[in-house]
């Protein structure tokens, strides 16, 4: 898809001597306007059209067109570490592990998950009101996690099976988690919109380690537009990232500042998929929220 605008520029430059064999085009004076009222010096140019020219003359130029492109869509569904802008904020850095649970252990896993975690559905708030969030979730860790206006008191304690992922989460990327949001996407029409992990209790550059059980829906990326598009996400870099049945998805370093995330909607039958996403959480008063 392309857009092609036509920025405002001054049409024609004022040009030197201009042969008749030359390369740009030089209005024939008389197609211009008010031919009588010219000084006679240039009136001759009326008079002597295949004479060179040589006194320098307003030369007429189509504004330019400039295109913008909408950039290509990026699909991640490999293996491998994307690094996938980088800013003054830093690198927004991906790393996908499909198979990061093996399936016939991935089965098991998400018929527990789905039974025992104690699932419930959040409100929360935006200008226009109070809304049911459209999935199901559940927070553990020790503080309190608030977002989109609403708080979820802590759950310390942990399901072993949770504990166990966490752990392998750990062994395998070297990172620490001490908080776990879990997400039950219900059927096709839960989602979350879009958003960025970027609450001040999550700190500076948070890592989030997002792991995937049931049925496969895409995650979408969408990058934040500079100051100068007000807003408008018409011409940002996108990136889509299907996640399935025990796949791991790491996001690191900027990717919270510079870019949003979200899970549609989606108009065919889906069934049950389940998020967990854990992340580090500060207290107040550790310094990090300022
Ligand atoms: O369900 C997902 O894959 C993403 C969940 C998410 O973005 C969130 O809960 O912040």
């Amino acid at each position: 898809m392309e857009d092609k605008r036509r920025r405002a520029r001054v049409q024609g430059a004022w040009a030197g001597p201009v042969r008749s064999s030359g390369a740009s085009y030089a209005a024939p004076v008389s197609q211009c306007s008010g031919i009588d009222n010219l000084p006679a010096s240039i009136g001759q140019t009326k008079r002597s059209r295949e004479q060179p020219v040589t006194k320098l003359q307003f030369v007429f130029k189509e504004p330019a067109e400039v295109t913008r492109r909408i950039p290509e869509l990026r699909v991640i569904d490999k293996a491998g570490v994307y690094d996938i802008s980088t800013s003054a904020a830093g690198v927004s850095r991906l790393h996908l592990f499909p198979s990061f649970i093996d399936p016939k252990e991935a089965d098991w896993m998400f018929e527990h998950l789905q039974k025992e975690i104690p699932w419930s559905q959040k409100t929360n708030f935006r200008q226009d009101g109070f809304y049911q969030e459209p999935r199901l979730t559940a927070w553990y860790g020790e503080l309190p996690y608030t977002y989109s206006r609403s708080t979820m008191q802590p759950n310390p304690h942990w399901h072993p099976l949770l504990t166990m992922l966490k752990n392998r989460i750990e062994e395998v990327t070297g990172y620490i988690f001490n908080s776990l949001l879990c997400n039950l996407y219900r059927n096709d029409k839960d989602s979350i919109d879009w958003h960025s992990d970027s609450e001040p209790s999550l700190g500076k550059s948070p890592v989030i380690a997002s792991l995937s059980f049931g049925d496969t829906r895409t995650f979408q990326m969408r990058k934040r537009p500079g100051h100068e598009e007000h807003g408008d996400y018409t011409y940002v870099e996108r990136v889509h990232i299907p996640l399935d049945h025990g796949t791991l998805l790491m996001m690191e370093g900027a990717t919270q500042e510079d870019w949003q995330h979200r899970v549609p909607k989606e108009y065919h039958t889906r069934e049950a998929r389940i998020n967990l996403t854990f992340r580090t959480v500060f207290p107040e008063h550790s310094g990090i929220w300022q």
